[in-house]
């Protein structure tokens, strides 16, 4: 691994670190694009209590001088508002969450040590530390949004034509859905459970553009990009399914509908008409724009909870109501960019290098006149 991301913190610890390991030297960094990105990752129609009371901003502590990484570390901080040292145990795990498996596996009698780490929380860490690595991909002209593909039961019908305005509708949507009418139903589903204390999930496309062909490999099963954007986009909290364009549905396919025929023009290099593969062939990216779905369950968090046990007691009882949202799904695209992100990054530097900017850029063009492909 190129470039790593390691994160500290708990839900109501005193705040959350970042450590991002392997950023080339000579890279412009704001702190405005990381905030931009927390304020993205707070955002969202069904979001609780907790996001009236964070206003999550980032400070650098590490690895930026003049503006400009220096091939250091980056740490990056973001400090909790909502933050305490003393609280009533909680031993009635919820199911769902990480509350019993965390107080088996490390020993707890208070489920409160296992949900402060494991808690969703953790991803305002990981959207900061991401940030640096979507500012890198930006610096080759790759760009990854997401929308929101269903939330509940509702799912998108009419999509906007180009990716271009896909993006803009969802960023302009309060549930970051592209389909302003499956948006406004999206928006009275999670009314309807938030008046039953119920909560919701959904599915995410994130898409990567402008990404060359030729990042991950074939040769070893660890080198597969398909697999680390699975792995890495998986790891988000709650997600339960990720797929690589529209895998499920080809699934059912025959192979001659399953596809991307392959065409040459002299302006154009090597290109297709169809994206059914999602931008990935053999592990490896084709240059068509990388298209990920993530599946993510509803909260496990419910104002009407479901059968648990004390484990005080061991008698049965209703797991515990903390605060929480209604739903995530569209805080959950945000999250799943920034580990595609991390990802694309990763083997960004893996192809070209990654001790200085300069030298990143002179081998990525060196490479895209040979492969002759232009990004569109
Ligand atoms: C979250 C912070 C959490 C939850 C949510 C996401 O804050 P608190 O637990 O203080 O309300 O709102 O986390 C979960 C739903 C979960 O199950 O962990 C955040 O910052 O995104």
């Amino acid at each position: 691994m190129a470039l790593r991301l390691v994160t500290a913190g708990e839900s109501h610890g005193r705040g959350l670190v970042a450590v991002v390991e392997g950023l080339p030297a000579g890279l412009p960094v704001e702190v405005s694009a990381i905030d931009h990105q927390l304020a993205r990752r707070q955002a969202g129609y069904g979001r609780g209590g907790r996001m009236q009371i964070e206003h999550d901003r980032a400070e650098i502590l590490s690895g930026v001088l003049d503006g400009r990484t220096i091939g250091a570390p980056v740490a990056v901080l973001v400090w909790n508002r909502d933050w305490r040292t003393e609280e009533n145990p909680i031993t009635r795990p919820r199911p769902g969450h990480a509350d019993l498996v965390g107080a088996l596996k490390y020993g707890f009698d208070d489920v409160r040590y296992a949900l402060e780490r494991a808690s969703a929380r953790e991803t305002a860490a990981r959207v900061a530390g991401c940030t640096l690595a979507r500012l890198l991909l930006q610096q080759f002209g790759i760009r990854v949004f997401s929308h929101v593909i269903s939330l509940g039961e509702v799912t998108v019908r009419r999509l906007p034509e180009s990716w271009e305005a896909i993006a803009q509708a969802a960023e302009a949507s309060e549930v970051r859905c592209a389909d302003a009418e499956a948006a406004a139903r999206m928006r009275e589903v999670i009314d309807e459970a938030r008046a039953r204390g119920d909560t919701l999930g959904g599915v995410v496309e994130i898409v990567a553009l402008g990404v060359p062909p030729g990042l991950g490999s074939y040769v070893h099963w660890d080198r597969r990009l398909d697999g680390r954007l699975a792995q890495a986009v998986m790891s988000v909290q709650a997600i339960k399914g990720v797929a690589i364009g529209d895998a499920f549905a080809i699934a059912a396919k025959p192979g001659s509908l399953a596809h991307d025929e392959i065409h040459y023009a002299p302006d154009r290099g090597f290109y297709r008409e169809t994206n059914r593969a999602g931008g990935l062939e053999a592990g490896v990216t084709n240059g068509m724009p990388l298209v990920v779905r993530a599946a993510m369950k509803p909260l496990a968090t419910l104002r009407s909870p479901l059968h648990s046990v004390d484990l005080r007691t061991l008698e049965p009882s209703p797991g515990a109501v903390v605060r929480s949202d209604v739903t995530t799904v569209p805080a959950a695209g945000v999250v799943c960019e920034a580990m595609v992100c991390l990802v694309l990054a990763d083997a960004l530097c893996e192809k070209f290098g990654q001790d200085t900017l300069q030298e990143m850029r002179e081998a990525y063009d060196r490479y895209l006149r040979r492969i002759r492909w232009s990004p569109r």
